[in-house]
């Protein structure tokens, strides 16, 4: 089967922008690949102070667990897919130095996405965060991953990933040398990184922050009226829904420049997969906004309550989890050795005796 890799940021509870635009695609993806979903922690380290993650470690150990339970609630099966924390396979670390080592500086400055944060953070950006998308690459190549689960906004990363991998091969990949040596270690004499390709996932997916239609729902934002947490008590779920910035147009289907209502649209087909848009478009498009908040309020309540259930026995049931991640890391250190095993040597690195 080709291989997938994807993984979230434990930077914060997850939220219903994380579950519809990632979790929930993952799922279907397991019966046709072979999946790797890690924790993404080592990323997660690269907010700077104004971060709510440097409040307290035990965010991070917290935030890593549970949405590690996630996963396996969300229908991630810890049978057919391999889950594991990324910081538990020390490979990602060390193979996101020797591409550092091998990228030039030019080719980090183009990254859009940093100078977007780094307009907003001003100084509080750390070297973490400019170089995120080299340790990124590294993830990904580590297990030869063929299709990368990616949205719109990760694309550009994808592209300096196969960059990278390219550089890679060509620089220390080619030639005589690089056979007579792989032969001399037993170790295949292909190329050592493959070139991944992006699965850029569906613009439907993309869920919006319940404050401001025009802004992408985030664990960063600092307020929590903004999300719906895929932990969310109902009465909770409830209040934020009943407070969710609308408009003042009449109806809530209509009109192309209404960020707001598409949002909310947009969700409430989100939660109810099984019937048809267009029969739940008709259903509420005589509503106005009181009547249609707490119809939306009860899918959203309704889609997340048999997540929520399964959280809490993934939690409850002592050691699975520990254990699901124990086999997930065993399995993905397996795989992450032997490439960096191969890229050390093609460096030029003494083999380990
Ligand atoms: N609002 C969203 N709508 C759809 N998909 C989303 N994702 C994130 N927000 C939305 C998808 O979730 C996956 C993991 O994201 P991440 O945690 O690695 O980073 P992110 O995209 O930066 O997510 P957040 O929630 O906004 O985190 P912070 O605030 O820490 O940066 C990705 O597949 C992403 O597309």
């Amino acid at each position: 089967k080709p291989r997938i890799l994807s993984g979230i940021q434990p930077t914060g509870s997850l939220h219903l922008g994380n579950y519809l635009g990632a979790l929930s695609q993952w799922v279907p993806m397991q019966d046709t690949y072979s999946c790797n979903f890690c924790v993404v922690d080592l990323h997660a380290v690269t907010n700077t102070k104004d971060h709510k993650l440097q409040q307290s470690s035990d965010g991070l150990r917290e935030w890593t667990l549970s949405s590690a339970a996630l996963y396996i609630a969300a229908g991630i099966d810890p049978e057919k897919s391999n889950i594991f924390v990324q910081s538990h396979v020390s490979a990602h670390s060390e193979l996101s130095w020797l591409l550092t080592c091998t990228c030039p500086m030019g080719w980090m400055d183009r990254m859009i996405q940093f100078k977007e944060k780094k307009a907003s953070k001003g100084d509080n950006v750390g070297l973490g965060l400019y170089s995120y998308p080299v340790l990124m690459a590294a993830d990904i190549l580590l297990y030869g991953a063929e299709k990368v689960p990616v949205g719109e906004d990760q694309r550009q990363h994808l592209e300096l990933t196969r960059d990278l991998a390219r550089r890679f091969n060509d620089q220390f990949c080619t030639g005589s040398q690089y056979k007579k040596l792989c032969k001399s270690l037993s170790l295949p004499t292909y190329p050592v990184f493959r070139e991944p390709e992006a699965m850029i996932v569906k613009e439907g997916a993309r869920v919006m922050s319940l404050t401001d239609g025009t802004s992408k729902m985030s664990k960063s934002d600092p307020s929590e009226a903004s999300r719906i947490n895929v932990l969310d008590p109902p009465d909770v779920i409830r209040q934020k829904v009943k407070r969710c910035k609308t408009d003042n147009f009449e109806g809530i289907i209509g009109a192309e420049d209404r960020p707001e209502a598409r949002n909310l649209i947009t969700i409430f087909k989100a939660v109810q997969p099984d019937r048809d848009p267009a029969e739940i478009e008709a259903s509420v498009r005589d509503m106005n906004w009181g009547q249609f908040k707490p119809v939306l309020a009860e899918a959203v309540i309704e889609h997340l309550a048999p997540i929520q259930k399964r959280y809490e026995e993934v939690r409850g049931e002592e050691g699975y989890l520990e254990g699901v991640l124990k086999r997930g890391g065993d399995r993905a250190n397996e795989q992450a050795d032997e490439t960096l095993k191969r890229a050390r040597a093609a460096m030029g690195f003494v083999p380990r005796f």
